[in-house]
């Protein structure tokens, strides 16, 4: 099915001064956009025009003949991901079912923060940094170029964008800044325990 680019879920200057409008207008509008119309243009007239995205990109993954497909499939479902990953005054400690799970499986919001920090930081390149559920336990994880959880088996929960295109206008060469801000003034977790339910 083609894929339609969302509209960001906040306005442009809804989330400065962690991320700018500026960053928003390239971030999503031309480089979530190009993956969007990529994708399009390469499964227009082929059996993945009838599949939703999530399948292409689990079926494609692997195959060195689609991997073009494959790229921008995930890129155009990371970022729509990623928006709603984010919110005006998000981040800080979560409540309610996530963070029960956290404290179960990770040992507690201050464990999970250095493990998503350390994924985040230390992916090395381009790629993302995720939580997620893997046979109904939570892991962080982090992951290379367009790669996610959703080809692995695993429920993708949270994530951020640590292609340099994420932070540089706002951050220049800071990531773990960018990712600082990420963990304490913008996750939505009200999102993320949505998709544990
Ligand atoms: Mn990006």
């Amino acid at each position: 099915m083609a894929y339609e680019l969302p509209p960001l879920p906040y306005d442009y200057n809804a989330l400065e001064p962690y991320i700018s409008a500026k960053t928003f207008e390239f971030h999503h509008d031309k480089h979530h956009a190009a993956y969007v119309n990529n994708y399009n243009n390469m499964i227009k007239d082929t059996q993945m025009a009838d599949m939703a995205i999530e399948e292409v990109i689990k079926a494609v993954y692997g195959d060195s003949s689609k991997m073009g497909i494959f790229n921008n499939a995930a890129q155009a479902w990371n970022h729509t991901f990623f928006w709603n990953c984010l919110k005006p005054s998000g981040g800080g400690a979560p409540t309610g079912a996530v963070a029960e799970k956290i404290d179960a499986d990770l040992g507690g919001y201050d464990k999970f923060k250095e493990a998503f920090k350390t994924a985040a930081t230390t992916q090395f390149g381009s790629g993302w940094a995720w939580l997620v559920l893997d046979g109904g336990t939570l892991k962080v994880t982090k992951t290379l170029n367009a790669e996610n959880p959703l080809h692995m088996g695993q429920t993708p929960l949270l994530t951020c964008d640590v292609w340099e295109h994420a932070y540089y206008l706002d951050y220049q060469n800071r990531r773990p800044d960018f990712v600082e801000a990420f963990i304490n003034n913008l996750i939505n977790w009200d999102f993320v325990n949505q998709q544990m339910a």
